[in-house]
């Protein structure tokens, strides 16, 4: 529990049994819930989850990898199940940072957001310690994700360190959700019809020597510019069918 909350991490993992015991041993007491989503490893990433002694870890499989946004969604599928507060998104690659977990609740825990981010930029070392190309592309994704996906205050579209609330997640359909990457700016739109307030806070990424990333120049353009530029004709889309929805059927608990 973090300040009466029940708090689930979920932990999209493929061929990361290099790295899960380290992240998973820097996962702090308090949380309640760790489910680690093994989406569909082929290096023994399920095996090293289960075997690892802390309390709460639970492991989630997929037999075939289906993308990193499908592990998220199964995550938070089984977070909502086991009746969480909220549930946080943490790499299995131990890129983020567990000091910063506090920074992401605490603005849930104080009511003023449904939905948290982390926000690289807003810590200055991003400069020094973010690849050139990503900085780039990630500064380029985040200006057009302004412009589309209905959050224009927000940056570091692409940063997966989360915290969303148990109200937000169910008002979303996670089964929708963008399977692959490209799926923060999917579920940004998706809030945005679910009337979620978004808040950035600052977090910062580790870059260990080991650093590699299954993001290439061509994921980045398709699928994740092609999910950027569909949020706005989307978004509007969805929130105008709702509204119909409504309008028709007056007792629904939408
Ligand atoms: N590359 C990749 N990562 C996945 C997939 N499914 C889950 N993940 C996990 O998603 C997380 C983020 O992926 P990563 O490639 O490091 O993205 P980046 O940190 O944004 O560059 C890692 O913990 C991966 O293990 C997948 O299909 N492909
Ligand atoms: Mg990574």
């Amino acid at each position: 529990m973090y300040k009466g909350l029940r708090v689930a991490v979920v932990v999209p993992a493929y061929n990361e049994a290099d790295n899960l015991p380290r992240t998973l041993a820097t996962i702090p007491d308090y949380v309640d819930h760790v489910l680690v989503v093994d989406d569909g490893s082929a290096d023994g990433t399920a095996q090293v989850a289960v075997s690892h002694a802390r309390p709460g870890v639970e492991v989630l499989r997929h037999l075939q990898n289906r993308g990193v946004g499908a592990a998220v969604a199964t995550g938070y599928q089984r977070a909502i199940a086991l009746d969480s507060d909220v549930a946080v998104v943490m790499a299995g690659d131990g890129q983020m940072d567990p000091a910063d977990l506090p920074t992401l609740l605490q603005p849930i825990v104080d009511g003023q957001a449904d939905y948290v981010k982390g926000n690289r930029f807003a810590n200055r070392e991003v400069w020094r310690t973010m690849p050139r190309l990503r900085l780039l592309g990630n500064i380029t994704l985040s200006l057009l994700t302004r412009l589309t996906a209905g959050y224009p205050r927000l940056f570091d579209s692409q940063c997966g360190f989360t915290a969303a609330t148990r109200q937000a997640l169910l008002r979303l359909d996670l089964d929708g959700l963008f399977p692959r990457y490209g799926y923060p700016n999917d579920l940004l739109a998706r809030l945005w019809v679910g009337g979620a307030r978004v808040l950035d806070v600052p977090v910062r990424t580790i870059y260990g020597s080991a650093w590699r990333s299954g993001i290439s120049l061509t994921t980045a353009i398709y699928p994740v510019l092609f999910v950027v530029l569909r949020a706005l004709p989307w978004r509007l889309w969805a929130r105008r069918r709702r509204r119909d929805k409504r309008v028709i059927d007056p007792c629904t608990s939408e």
